[in-house]
């Protein structure tokens, strides 16, 4: 065996020339990996004794894409394109072994190679739309040339990963190898391929299906229509699709010639920047600073809910799709009833969109038991309450639970905002209270906001975030604080979209410009989803509110057919003349006169005192790291992933210029302006909210 270089080896078996890459943790393709390949060709072409050439990895996969971490850094090593042309060229055939995941470049120098052969257990894909790019190094032009326009398209928009017997299926690869010998199979076929003297098959020369699809230009334009809801605001898909539409119809060159100009536009554009700061800030929420690394975990063999009502049938759901029985415990046995039928229902509603086999539907059924006895929970090595959020309830339902759950059960509040620390003083283990905050529908968002209250142990904590991550979740440590991160912020974004509508804006506008910004929706259409009359009570109503005078006028929302909008029979929503009036008469008797209000200013008035909060949860030390506050607002309430996060977006912008507005907001409109002192420090001193070091430990915020 040959050392290449750092990562690189090359040894010679029966008569094959194999080269090893080695190099954690996903084998990407750094300037040392794609030396090593670039010299091992050349070793091997050199190596009279070697008739052919494997390409293999050792550690948990094959490559698993460019290295993301050397984009924006100034070019070192040979260039992937060279490394390719080497293995496309070479005069003896290049066999591509491979195991793990094949993903990006790793998959574009595979496609380069002549012979591809993946174990079962491989997955393989183009994932670079995920972090705002095409797949930059051919993946445009011979993808579809393998598996067809219409499956490349669908391959690269979404970046799924292939399944290696599909990927065979599909001609991605051409066979597989046993699960535990992939370099004997490798070997084994190269050898087969010199003896039955195979011609050196090179995609690029593969045009039979791009020019079959020549006759259907109706093909590509079908596919934008299909996806413009679930593209719309991201620049990477529609010029992957522009590359798709090059392979059919340009010669390779020609197509390699316009993939090359739109992936330079897009790395050089905001968009991956963001979309590559979320891929490393969804990694980094996982780590926290100063945990005790020998944290005991609790081993959760059941799983306690309490409340079957909405929230708690969708917590219960995450554990019963991971195969962890639940136990549901309610005080009324027609509202259990209700819970255990909700679940039963959101399973089948799965499997009617073809996600959920009817069979798994009742493995987990059999999995949820239910009654109305809170002792019934003591076998539960975590509880979970998801009752009404009210502090007496909770701090009286945790006293009894104290009493019920067993020793070193962990005991979870799912509250969005109250303080834990209270409900944690309701017993006298405080050390085994958490908050598990999950989003609604809990069964779909991904976002748990995970609340470490000032006893909680590094043991309940590290066992509630190898939870998380088992269930599926994306999992984020906040300390208490009231709204802890994500509520406390967007309760920013809600207070100046409700405030500028009297200024002269209108709720259609505020909408519109958020919702343009990347928002799923605006808070105002939101809020008549949601329901207008969440939390109001006819016989306590005084029309005090714009919200209780549109509850009062039976304007609910939605299920009402009119709350700010009128909605016709298909729930389309149209902006209420009617809703302006009386917006407009409740400015008047504030003695707000009307203005016009700019989309530019509806949008800095929403979006900056958010990240001024943000800065302020940062001093607080309620957040382990700004980029986590990212990671909140990106899967709990829809910021567009391409605009990184308030944070992420704040230092886009310019600290300095959110500072300065908010100090002329502050000015004109009051102390709710108040720039953080963190804010100002940062400015100060030249820096922004990423050059912070995390948290050592995240100490509770003391309201
Ligand atoms: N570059 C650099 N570091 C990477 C990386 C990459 N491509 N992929 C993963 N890491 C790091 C990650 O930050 C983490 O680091 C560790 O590896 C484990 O990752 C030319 C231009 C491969 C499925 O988009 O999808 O090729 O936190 O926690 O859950 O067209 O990582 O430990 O310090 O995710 O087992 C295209 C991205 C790049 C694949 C493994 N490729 N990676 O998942 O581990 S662009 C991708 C993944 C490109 C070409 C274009 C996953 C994984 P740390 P992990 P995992």
């Amino acid at each position: 065996m040959v050392r290449i270089n750092d990562v690189t080896s090359y040894t010679h078996i029966d008569g094959v020339g194999v080269i090893v890459l080695n190099s954690p943790p996903v084998n990407a393709l750094s300037a040392a990996v794609r030396d090593g390949i670039h010299a091992g060709v050349r070793q091997a072409i050199a190596d009279a004794h070697a008739s052919a050439i494997v390409l293999r990895c050792d550690g948990n996969t094959f490559i698993a894409g460019a290295d993301i971490r050397e984009f924006g850094k100034p070019p070192a090593g040979v260039g992937l394109g060279e490394v390719q042309r080497a293995l496309e060229e070479s005069p003896k055939p290049v066999v591509a072994a491979m195991h793990g995941t094949a993903l990006g470049g790793g998959l574009e120098v595979a496609l380069v190679c002549h012979w591809r052969i993946a174990v079962p257990s491989a997955k393989l894909g183009l994932p670079e739309v995920g972090i705002g790019l095409l797949p930059g190094a051919g993946g445009t032009q011979r993808l579809p040339r393998i598996v067809g326009p219409e499956v490349a398209l669908e391959l690269m928009t979404s970046g799924a990963q292939v399944e290696a017997a599909d990927a065979l299926g599909i001609g991605l690869i051409d066979e597989l190898a046993p699960e535990d010998d992939l370099q004997g199979a490798a070997v084994a076929l190269a050898k087969r391929v010199v003896a039955e003297k195979r011609p050196l098959r090179k995609l690029r020369d593969q045009n039979d299906k791009v020019e079959a699809a020549r006759g259907n230009p109706e093909l590509v334009a079908a596919f934008r229509k299909a996806n413009a809801k679930k593209f719309r605001g991201f620049a990477a898909p529609e010029k992957i699709v522009q590359c798709v539409e090059a392979a059919v119809n340009l010669p390779f060159d020609e197509g390699l010639k316009l993939e090359r100009k739109l992936f330079v536009e897009l790395m050089q554009g905001e968009q991956s920047a963001a979309q590559r700061h979320y891929f490393f800030a969804s990694r980094q929420a996982w780590k926290v600073p100063g945990l005790k690394k020998d944290a005991a975990i609790v081993p959760v063999q059941t799983v306690g809910v309490i409340g079957a009502g909405t929230m708690g049938a969708g917590i219960a759901m995450n554990f019963l799709n991971v195969g962890i029985p639940v136990h549901i415990v309610e005080t009324r046995q027609e509202a259990l009833d209700r819970g255990l039928a909700t679940i039963r229902t959101n399973y089948g509603n799965t499997a009617k969109k073809g996600r959920l086999e009817v069979g798994a539907i009742e493995e987990r059924m059999a999995l949820v038991t239910g009654s109305l006895e809170l002792q019934d929970l003591s076998g539960c090595e975590l509880v979970i309450e998801a009752v009404f959020e009210d502090m007496e309830v909770k701090k009286h339902l945790f006293g009894r639970l104290d009493r019920v759950a067993k020793a070193g059960a962990i005991l979870a509040s799912n509250t969005s905002a109250l303080d834990l620390n209270q409900i944690a003083s309701a017993t006298a283990r405080p050390e085994s209270v958490i908050g598990l905050h999950f989003f609604s529908p809990a069964n779909v968002m991904k976002l748990l906001e995970i609340v470490r209250g000032d006893q909680t142990s590094d043991s309940v904590i590290a066992t509630s975030m190898q939870l998380a991550r088992k269930i599926g979740k994306v999992a984020v440590l906040v300390g208490v604080c009231p709204g802890f991160v994500g509520n406390r912020i967007l309760g920013q974004r809600q207070r100046e979209a409700n405030q500028l509508i009297f200024e002269g804006a209108t709720p259609w506008a505020v909408d519109r410009v958020l919702y343009d910004f990347g928002f799923p929706m605006g808070p105002f259409a939101m809020s008549d989803l949601a329901g207008l009359d969440l939390g109001w009570n006819k016989d306590k109503s005084t029309g005090a509110t714009l919200r209780e005078v549109l509850c009062e006028m039976g304007r609910r929302g939605q299920k009402t057919g009119a709350g700010f909008y009128d909605y016709d029979g298909q729930r389309t929503a149209q902006p209420s003349q009617l809703v302006e009036g009386v917006i407009r008469d409740f400015a008047r008797k504030k003695g707000i006169a009307p203005r016009q209000v700019s989309d530019d200013e509806i949008l800095e008035r929403c979006i900056y005192p958010m990240i001024n909060e943000g800065a302020k949860i940062l001093q607080e030390g309620v957040a382990v790291r700004a980029s986590d506050i990212d990671v909140v607002w990106i899967n709990g309430y829809g910021w567009p992933v391409y605009r990184g996060g308030p944070m992420h977006y704040g230092e886009r912008i310019g600290l300095p210029k959110v500072l300065s507005r908010m100090r002329e907001f502050e000015a004109r409109h009051g102390p709710q302006f108040k720039p953080a002192k963190l804010l100002e420090e940062l400015v100060a001193s030249g820096r922004k909210f990423s050059d912070l070091s995390p948290l050592a430990r995240t100490p509770a915020f003391q309201a």
